[in-house]
């Protein structure tokens, strides 16, 4: 048979890897037209709301609901006490803590979750909420983890044992009542010692200031109980759906096949959907409870006030080089406000996360870090945002130790870290800190960035602008932000990851159709990533059918087969591995139906695009089409009927991707408004699966990453009121501050993954954060500025001019 298309239009018309593809999934949102939690209307179904906590620390003394009950439409008010028989007035949290479901005896932040009102409507639930009477006695507020750990103020009093003494937490011992755990990497007297004795040594503190990720779409979820057939349906706004599964089977004591967990569209994750939140608890035994299905879903306040937070690290660094500039040792150590429960979804054995990647890209010989949790009256959390479990405070700890590092050296700060980059032949490497870093050719990325934004005219610049300042001919300095990172993602072996007890796998099921379509299933679930688009494009490149042909689902745990789900970066990684092996496993059993098919043995057959093709005879071949209706029409002797195939995958080790960004600033001192002049990003994500998905992940997490540098904060007055509760008073960068960003790349497969692919989404908010960061603080370093804590806003930016004496 003579073929009429040439190899390239039949690459082309796969839409693998490698091709940006538009996304599918946009047609449906773009139209108004995807399905989200709120969209989801059963016949009968009640509504739910808390009454929360308006203060941040007191003793709950009598709880009324008669006034509540009496109001028209309202079918029930629930509080610790109803749920306490069937022991589900506290839960388990990711973090091996426990939580309250509702307040039982006290409260621990504002925003706490005290009652759940359920009612005919969600406006009718609103109105019985004021009516709920709830009297409290106020307690001491603890908002200041250092104070916390001072304290006689018992914060978590389920935690202290009747003699007094303080049990061991899920992480080993406590030091007090308020702390949770302390976790240590490294050696820290070698660690010590080599500071002592070194040449230079910078030091400083800094705090990562607590903030949020504040997705378009709030959590909610609905759950519906049939109780003649014993199913529970729950749909709910999940980052890790068979996870919520396994803990509501858990929970309920419903036995897991009974359990049927959705995820349907979802408006934004970040991270602050992993955990299991009281509102998903409330909604189910609501609808146990009532017969009824109920849907619960939060307010912006209340998904701002009480839902995951991001961040709150009060990081202090020491950091020691030869007069060279050759880095020697590091020494961290991080005090961690978790607030009033440890609720952090990190791997069960990192407490900290990641955050002993903190070595960042640097051949460090030895380093020290501890870290020790602490329990505030703040809402619960930190795993979240774009993090990659704390690296985005490594990361920014790191790049912000060099800038002092360079100051103190006086020494160029893009010298410096090229002085320091761990080599490419030094791959794989392992860390002071114990990672073993998969690929990596940082030189080769710096030297391109520098060379794309003309460093050295840039500091030509800069000293010009410096001058000119102190002449009195401008009123506004230039910074130049730099920040090398290394990410870690991809979560991950399981000899060293689990979540609860799970281990970190993640599994992709393929079944193709006759007539050469498909429809794989994985167990991740995307939030926004483009996923339906991305892994229909590894496959396609895999078994040789359009990715215009493959329906991806996942996030139905009825079909889906188990993942832990989306965070951490992992999709890609983990599932993306998954995917690739099982189409290796359709492709392996295509092969031998080719063969089959074209009378030849099965080594005589190779894979070419789309198709089977006989060695040395072109003109041969079989069709992936062609061979998928053969599987289920043609009787082939020694195989099975059909073509399908799946894969669990447990991935050998994480993958680390990097990346070189700069930020050019100019700020007005007199204003305190910074202009973003520039913004380079260079990525480095090894093998990439559709280039137009990872600059859209770019753009997000580089505007996320400039809102926590340059002005979003979840602030806390003393009394442990969130200051930043609404939109009015929380940042969220628009088009009118974001600048035009310039995106770049270079590609380094990780060695282990079977497509060579790494992570991307959470890399340029890790490296975007300390890169802003570092531009304002770059424009003050020419007049004396160390260092000044996030976030950067006009005030504090007018504050910094103002203590170095620039508006005198
Ligand atoms: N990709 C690619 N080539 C690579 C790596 C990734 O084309 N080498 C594509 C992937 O196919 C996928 C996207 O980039 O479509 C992101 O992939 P990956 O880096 O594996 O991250 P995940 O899919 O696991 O997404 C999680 C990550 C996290 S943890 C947060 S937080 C975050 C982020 O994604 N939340 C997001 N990006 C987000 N983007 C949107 N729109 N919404 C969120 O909630
Ligand atoms: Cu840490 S935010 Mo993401 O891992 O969902």
């Amino acid at each position: 048979m003579k073929d009429e298309v040439t190899r390239e239009e039949r690459v082309a018309g796969l839409k693998g890897m490698g091709c940006s593809r538009k996304r599918v999934e946009d047609a449906r949102f773009t139209q108004g037209k995807g399905n989200y939690v709120d969209d989801i209307k059963l016949p009968g179904m009640l509504h739910g709301d808390f009454v929360r906590s308006p203060y941040a620390h007191a003793r709950i003394k009598s709880i009324n609901s008669d006034a509540a009950m009496a109001l028209p439409g309202v079918t029930a008010v629930l509080t610790a006490k109803d749920l306490e028989p069937l022991n589900l007035h506290w839960m388990p949290t990711l973090a091996g803590d426990k939580q309250m479901v509702l307040a039982d005896g006290k409260v621990l932040f504002q925003g706490q979750e005290v009652a759940f009102v359920v009612a005919s409507d969600r406006y009718v639930a609103a109105d019985a909420v004021e009516l709920v009477e709830v009297e409290y006695e106020e307690l001491e507020v603890l908002v200041d983890p250092f104070k916390s750990l001072q304290s006689d103020v018992v914060l978590r009093e389920d935690l202290v044992a009747k003699d007094g003494s303080i049990p061991n937490g899920a992480h080993g011992p406590r030091k007090h009542h308020n702390h949770i755990f302390t976790w240590e990497a490294g050696e820290e007297e070698a660690t010590n010692q080599v500071i002592d004795n070194a040449d230079v040594v910078a030091e400083s503190e800094m705090y990562y200031h607590r903030t949020h990720p504040c997705p378009l779409e709030t959590c909610g979820s609905v759950a519906s109980m049939d109780k003649v057939n014993g199913k529970l349906t729950l749909w709910g706004t999940f980052q890790a759906p068979h996870v919520v599964r396994t803990v509501a089977s858990l929970l309920s004591g419903i036995e897991e096949h009974n359990i049927r967990v959705v995820s349907p569209d979802i408006g934004g994750g970040f991270g602050n959907k992993v955990g299991v939140y009281p509102g998903y608890v409330c909604s189910i035994v609501a609808s146990i409870v009532t017969g009824v299905p109920v849907k619960w879903v939060e307010d912006r306040m209340e998904n701002l006030m009480s839902t995951a937070f991001a961040r709150d690290y009060w990081m202090k660094g020491k950091i020691s080089a030869t007069k060279e500039g050759k880095i020697t040792g590091l020494h961290c150590h991080v005090t961690a406000d978790h607030g009033a429960f440890d609720a952090c979804a990190d791997p069960t054995k990192f407490p900290a996360g990641f955050m002993n990647i903190c070595t960042g890209s640097y051949d460090i010989p030895v380093a020290y870090l501890g870290v020790d949790g602490v329990y505030t009256n703040k809402a619960p959390g930190g795993v979240s945002y774009r993090c990659s479990f704390r690296v985005t405070e490594a990361v920014y700890f790191i790049e912000r130790m060099i800038e002092v590092l360079a100051i103190e050296l006086n020494m160029d700060p893009a010298e410096l870290r090229s002085i320091n980059f761990i080599k490419k032949e030094q791959f794989p490497y392992t860390a002071a800190l114990g990672w073993e870093y998969d690929s990596g050719d940082y030189q080769t990325a710096w030297d391109k960035a520098l060379e794309a934004v003309d460093y050295i005219g840039l500091r030509a610049e800069q000293a010009e602008r410096v001058e000119a300042f102190k002449r009195g001919e401008t009123r506004k300095v230039m910074g130049i932000g730099l920040s090398f990172f290394t990410e870690i993602v991809g979560a991950g072996p399981v000899k060293n990851c689990d979540i609860l007890g799970m281990g970190m796998f993640d599994s992709c099921e393929i079944r193709i159709h006759p007539t050469g379509s498909a429809v794989a299933r994985l167990g991740t679930i995307s939030q926004g990533q483009g996923h339906a688009t991305t892994f229909a494009q590894i496959l396609a490149t895999e078994i040789g059918l359009s990715a215009e042909s493959i329906t991806i689902e996942e996030g139905d745990t009825d079909t889906a087969p188990y993942g832990l789900g989306t965070y951490g970066s992992r999709s890609t990684p983990v599932a993306g591995a998954a995917a690739a092996m099982a189409g290796r496993k359709i492709r392996a059993k295509a092969q031998m139906i080719a063969a089959y098919l074209l009378e030849v043995h099965d080594n005589d057959v190779e894979f070419d695009v789309d198709r089977f093709v006989v060695k040395g005879a072109p003109e041969r071949f079989k069709t992936m089409k062609e061979i998928a209706y053969a599987a289920y029409n043609q009787a082939i002797p020694g195989l099975e009927p059909g073509l399908e195939a799946v894969s669990y995958y447990d991935p050998p080790n994480m993958t680390y991707p990097f990346g070189a960004y700069v930020c050019v600033m100019d700020i007005d001192v007199d204003t305190g408004v910074p202009e973003i002049r520039r913004f380079y990003a260079l990525d480095d994500c090894g093998t990439r699966i559709n280039p137009m998905v990872i600059e859209g992940q770019i753009h997000g997490g580089l505007t996320e990453a400039l809102a926590v540098a340059l002005g979003q904060e979840i602030a806390y007055d003393d009394m442990g009121n969130v200051k930043t509760g609404t939109l009015m008073d929380f940042f969220l960068p628009t088009a009118w501050e974001v600048p035009n960003y310039e995106t770049d790349f270079t590609v380094t497969p990780s060695p282990h993954h079977p497509i060579g692919a790494k992570g991307v989404g959470e890399s340029p908010h890790v490296g975007g954060v300390p890169c802003f960061s570092n531009a304002v603080q770059d424009a003050f370093r020419p007049f004396g500025n160390r260092h000044t804590n996030m976030p950067h806003d006009h005030w504090r930016i007018w504050q910094t001019a103002n203590q170095l004496g620039m508006h005198d």
